[in-house]
């Protein structure tokens, strides 16, 4: 247990055997930031992850913000248009890679186990290295501010504006290296949850039994595991060219500057179902909640899911459609776009159906899904206009395109998951965010969000061009765009507003003190089975299911009429969290010693090819280490009082640990 001073002393009156703890001895469960640090904790990693994110996203909205001020007023001078170039490139790059992402990754990561009903993922150590390669990742890539300036080719960087001709300094190198590096995470990621929803799910929780949210997330992470090894190839080529004089980019010496086109969009474009997916399968389960009713056509939304999960391999060449690819294949495309079109539709009809005559308790995290139902439309009809190859030509490149990406990006992604923060934080954390302030946050962002991406609709149809760092006056841009860019302050205000809804919402619970049932919003799913916050070990006993939402039909029934009726108080279905024998995986320095190495090996490259033996040094040792690490300390003092049996893999997470280390895991 812990003790008052936050040291560890153990439980059942033995003494504490006193074990030298060397930076590379295996840390046994340690309070403070280093339990953070070395934690295999899929809860912790999940917290982690969202906490990463939300600082990249001040990196990115800051770049946003920059982007909106030089377009405020026509002449702009806060940036120059070589800095211009470097930030969005930078702001669309971190948004997508280090932002939404990683953001879906944190539900995914908390959510998961819980959802199955597992103690952890599959491979807890593996899960930490994900964690801790992608925050690699995203330390190299903006390290480009500090070393000599960020990429400047655009999100996409497309050849041959990639090559060192034409961007000399080492952006592209840092943007190269920095998503080679988050694309490991990704990959390592895949592997992780991919085995643990096929593996780990409680006795009972069948496919068609998994929440909608854990249904997703399988798809999300299969199109990861094939999409990203073709950027990580299209990249390695990049990197061959750009740092060792190689020429697959190259068009004077054959080469066909649509190669990179079509490995960067065969990526890309599942990209787009992989960031928006997620955010699918959140607002699929606070839905349901909020209008106290299953949600309609489970079925539909788990193959509408699957649906475009396949199909979105098939419509890359729509991004090319303005590159001379010929009529046939731009007639092909053009079709398959627009039938990508009938699953995403099959899940808006959905959850209208599934609002359509629910008792709506409109709390922030309706509001918030709400939001994503409707922005996602816009942004969708938007998105078949494009898929009609004429009017495309015309818009592509223009502000129209902004727009379009912005509604299913922000409007998409962001707001499901600002809703879902809404909905499972007392679950992460044990207390809830303000209910009343969420509610003025959600119109504050509605309307700023509406206001600066409304009107490029309006600009990219009279022209604007998208990427440019300025215009003239007197071409008709400059209303719309001083709205777009006070817009763009309102959100910056609605997320400041959002940090400070958490700090106080934080403030008051320590005030009131309010104990927190496991259940704060009468929900459905196993998750709020167990108390909030979640402890260390999750579930008292694994559950077995019965049913989808099977936590409702432990709470609720019909009476001979049919009407629904309350069979049991949550608080007699619901677990208490104080099972005593439970074993976990020891915590492990070596995810965090072998991430580190990953960005000397990327600057080395760049500057110095010391660098990268060190780096490499740094990887191979804790690979070294990993691999003779059992799982669980079976000398060590991991928190347990007497001799028993260990399991030496990671597997052990299912098997049981005692009090003492639960209690220090927690704290
Ligand atoms: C905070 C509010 C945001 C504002 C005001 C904003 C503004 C902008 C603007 C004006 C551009 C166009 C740059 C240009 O073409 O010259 C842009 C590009 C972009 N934004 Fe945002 N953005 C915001 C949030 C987001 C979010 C949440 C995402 C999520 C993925 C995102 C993804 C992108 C991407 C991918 C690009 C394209 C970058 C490129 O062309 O290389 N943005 N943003
Ligand atoms: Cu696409």
């Amino acid at each position: 247990m812990a003790t008052t001073d936050g040291t560890l002393a153990l439980g059942s009156g033995a003494e504490a055997p006193v074990r030298p703890m060397g930076v590379f001895a295996r840390p046994g469960a340690t309070p403070g930031w280093r339990g953070w640090v070395t934690s295999v904790d899929h809860k912790r990693i999940g917290i982690m992850y969202g906490a990463a994110a939300l600082f990249f996203f001040l990196i990115g909205g800051f770049e946003a913000l920059l982007i909106r001020l030089q377009l405020a007023a026509p002449e702009g001078k806060v940036l120059s248009a070589d800095l211009y170039n470097q930030v969005y490139t930078m702001h669309g790059t971190t948004m997508i890679f280090l932002v939404v992402m990683p953001i879906g990754a944190s539900f995914m990561n908390y959510l998961l186990p819980l959802q199955i009903g597992a103690r952890d993922v599959a491979f807890p150590r593996l899960n930490a290295l994900s964690f801790w390669v992608f925050l690699a990742g995203g330390i190299v890539l903006n390290s480009a501010w500090l070393l000599g300036g960020g990429a400047d080719g655009g999100w996409f960087n497309y050849a041959p504006n990639n090559g060192v001709m034409f961007s000399p300094t080492h952006g592209i190198d840092f943007w190269n290296m920095g998503l080679i590096i988050t694309g490991i995470s990704s990959l390592l990621g895949a592997v992780n949850l991919i085995t643990t929803v096929l593996n780990m799910r409680a006795p009972g929780m069948t496919l068609m039994r998994m929440p909608v949210f854990t249904w997703m997330s399988l798809v999300t992470q299969f199109m990861l595991l094939f999409a990203i090894p073709v950027l990580t190839s299209a990249q390695f080529l990049l990197l061959f060219d750009r740092l060792f004089g190689a020429r697959f980019f190259d068009v004077s010496m054959g080469a066909d500057p649509l190669l990179w086109q079509h490995l960067f969009w065969i990526f890309g474009h599942p990209e787009v179902y992989i960031m928006i997916l997620p955010a699918f399968g959140v607002i699929s389960e606070m839905i349901p909640v909020f209008a106290r009713k299953p949600i309609f056509g489970y079925p539909f939304m788990v193959f509408s899911g699957i649906a475009i999960g396949f199909m979105g391999w098939g419509v890359w060449a729509h991004h090319m459609f303005a590159s001379g690819l010929g009529p046939i294949s731009v007639a092909a495309f053009a079709t398959a776009t627009m039938f990508i079109a009938v699953p995403t539709g099959v899940k808006i009809l959905n959850w209208l159906a599934t609002m359509w005559g629910g008792k709506l308790k409109f709390d922030t995290p309706l509001l918030y899904s709400v939001g994503l139902v409707t922005m996602f439309t816009i942004g969708g009809l938007s998105g078949v206009t494009h898929a009609v190859a004429p009017s495309d030509t015309q818009q592509t490149d223009t502000y129209y395109i902004v727009a379009h990406f912005h509604y299913v990006l922000f409007g998409g992604a962001l707001f499901g998951f600002v809703g879902a923060w809404y909905f499972w934080w007392p679950k992460a954390f044990g207390y809830k965010l303000s209910e009343f302030h969420g509610k003025v946050n959600f119109w504050i962002l509605l309307i700023g969000f509406n206001l600066t991406f409304g009107p490029m609709h309006i600009l990219g149809l009279q022209g604007m061009p998208r990427r440019t760092y300025t215009y003239r006056d007197g071409y008709g841009f400059n209303f719309w765009n001083l709205v777009s860019t006070i817009g763009a302050v309102m959100i910056g205000a609605s997320f400041l507003y959002f940090f400070w809804i958490i700090w106080s919402s934080w403030r008051r619970s320590k005030v009131e003190a309010v104990v927190l049932s496991g259940d704060p919003w009468d929900a459905r799913g196993i998750e709020w089975m167990i108390p909030c916050p979640t402890p260390a070990h999750n579930f008292d006993v694994t559950p077995t299911v019965h049913s989808l939402d099977d936590f409702w039909h432990r709470k609720y029934g019909e009476d001979e009429n049919g009407n629904l009726v309350r069979i049991a108080a949550t608080e007699d279905v619901s677990q208490k969290g104080d099972a005593t024998d439970v074993h976990l995986p020891s915590p492990s320095y070596w995810p965090i010693v072998l991430a580190f190495g990953m960005p000397f090996i990327a600057w080395g490259l760049i500057f110095n090819l010391w660098f990268c033996v060190l780096g490499a040094i740094c990887v191979v040792g804790a690979i070294y280490g990993w691999v003779i690490e059992p799982s669980t300390d079976p000398e060590g003092d991991h928190g347990h009082p007497d001799d028993h049996p260990t399991g030496t893999d990671d597997s052990s997470a299912q098997v049981e640990v005692s009090a003492p280390e639960e209690a220090a895991l927690v704290d």
